[in-house]
């Protein structure tokens, strides 16, 4: 059923805690924690509970928890000090833009200066 847990999911078993995690914060419908291999000074990955593939597809079916996840970015930016000097949340969408873990997540990267085009 559409958001339900994947047993073959590495952000599922994350949020379930059955795969450890650097947690920076939580809410009812969202877990924040460290990326574990690090773009930036701060890089933390905001991903729902629930389980949707991608970004399009979680705000199709769940738009209120899509929102949840950009209102958490700016809250992870906020408490990583790194909204002042600039920051970068990232939804990469399908294979062929660098998606390797399908299940939705925004990368919430700060804390040094970030060129423009992305690579
Ligand atoms: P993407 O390539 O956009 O699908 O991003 C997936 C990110 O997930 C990538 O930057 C590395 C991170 N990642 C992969 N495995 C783990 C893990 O076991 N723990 C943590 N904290 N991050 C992971």
């Amino acid at each position: 059923m559409a958001g339900e847990p994947q047993a073959d999911c590495l952000f599922c078993k994350i949020v379930a805690g059955d795969v450890p995690a650097t947690v920076v914060r939580e809410t009812e419908t969202t877990v924040a924690f460290r990326d574990i291999n690090p773009q930036a000074p701060s890089h933390v990955l905001v991903i729902p509970r629930a389980h949707y593939p991608d970004a399009a597809s979680l705000a199709e079916a769940e738009p209120e928890i899509a929102a949840d996840v950009l209102r958490e970015a700016g809250a992870v930016a906020a408490q990583e000090k790194v909204a002042d000097g600039g920051y970068r949340v990232v939804f990469n969408t399908g294979s062929g833009a660098g998606q390797t873990v399908f299940h939705a997540h925004a990368h919430v990267l700060g804390g040094r200066g970030l060129n423009w085009p992305p690579g």
